[in-house]
């Protein structure tokens, strides 16, 4: 080839390159694929299966925001959100899919915000292309090339402290085939949460940066605060349903040991894989920040089923929740002589 010819060469791969950058650009915004809005949910509620059997553009509105709400009794903090929840809404989508994602921010600081969607494939799993101070949008476009459980959060800097004060959340990318039909789908998500020392009184509590790099948390929760899950807001099932549950960790630093106690994991699908087949017959699951889980069973017997974090000190931070399974007993299963012992005080045992 002679050198003239090198030297042409690279500048017209630009020129197309450049073209065709533009093109897609425009392309994906104006595309003759099926289109449609993502239906997004809080948790613990979770969208309904994809019916749909062709890929489809998915648009996702997000607005990053400022909120505050009680942590834990008592207790204020000043949460970083998307959708103004902890976790971010839950998104849910099919491979093969293009997703359109809207990022907005109502963040009066002025501070910067954006989304690394761990589903996505490209540098920073879109993170670059996204940032946003308030009154901007920013679009962008991915295509889901992997099925899972994933996590996304905002990495604008500094990166831990948007993590640490709850901008993260899931998206659930189906196969191709979708997932096994159950009747109750449940979105949770770990986070562990780092304050200053309060003083005496003292309701709104304030970050600390350094107890994060410690990793010592003051409150680890389950879906943004203590008690989400307790109560009027236990998560709710009959006896003989199949029960899903979409387990996400924010992190930023603390591994889950995720169990239920009273039941036993018919299925886990490791580390949110849904292509190899899952693990059976599992009571304790690990979770990392940043990574996710699917769980399924049935309970048996009815009751309340408590959700934790096995490395139990953390109950006391916060990390418990309830399903309350409604049925008729099985004392084929589950039987005494006596009646069931109180437990004063107890955070396992209502
Ligand atoms: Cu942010």
């Amino acid at each position: 080839m002679k050198s003239s010819a090198i030297l042409r060469f690279p500048a017209y791969a630009l020129i197309a390159l450049v073209l065709c950058g533009v093109w897609q650009n425009s392309a994906w915004a104006e595309a003759k694929w099926p289109r449609e809005k993502a239906a997004l949910t809080y948790a613990p509620e979770v969208p309904p299966p994809i019916a749909r059997k062709q890929p489809s553009i998915v648009e996702v509105h997000l607005n990053s925001s400022v909120e505050q709400w009680e942590i834990s009794p008592g207790v204020k903090y000043t949460f970083w959100t998307f959708g103004g929840h902890v976790p971010g809404p839950f998104i849910r989508a099919r491979v093969g899919d293009m997703l359109e994602i809207h990022l907005t921010s109502g963040d009066a600081s002025g501070m910067p915000h954006n989304i690394d969607l761990h589903a996505v494939t490209g540098p920073g799993g879109g993170a670059k292309v996204t940032t946003v101070v308030q009154g901007e949008e920013r679009v962008a476009w991915f295509k889901l090339l992997h099925p899972g459980l994933f996590v996304y959060h905002c990495a604008a800097p500094p990166v831990m402290d948007h993590i640490a004060n709850g901008m993260y959340g899931m998206i659930l990318v189906e196969p191709k085939k979708g997932l096994p039909k159950v009747d109750k789908e449940f979105y949770v998500m770990q986070g562990d949460f780092y304050t200053k020392e309060p003083n005496e009184g003292q309701e709104m509590l304030e970050f600390s940066h350094e107890e994060g790099l410690k990793e010592h948390p003051r409150f680890v929760v389950f879906n943004g605060k203590a008690g989400s899950l307790i109560g009027e807001n236990s998560l709710k099932a009959k006896t003989g349903q199949q029960i899903r549950i979409y387990f996400g960790n924010g992190g930023p630093n603390l591994i889950s040991s995720f169990h239920v106690i009273g039941e036993i994991f018919d299925k886990v699908y490791r580390d949110a894989d849904l292509i190899s087949p899952p693990g059976r017959s599992i009571q304790t699951t690990l979770v990392p920040p940043g990574g996710a889980t699917v769980v399924e069973f049935s309970a048996e017997v009815p009751g309340s089923y408590t959700l934790v974090d096995h490395a139990i000190f953390r109950v006391e931070k916060g990390a418990v929740g309830f399903l309350d399974v409604e049925g008729k007993p099985r004392h084929d299963i589950y039987v005494s002589q006596d009646d069931p012992t109180p437990c004063e005080g107890c955070l396992v045992h209502p």
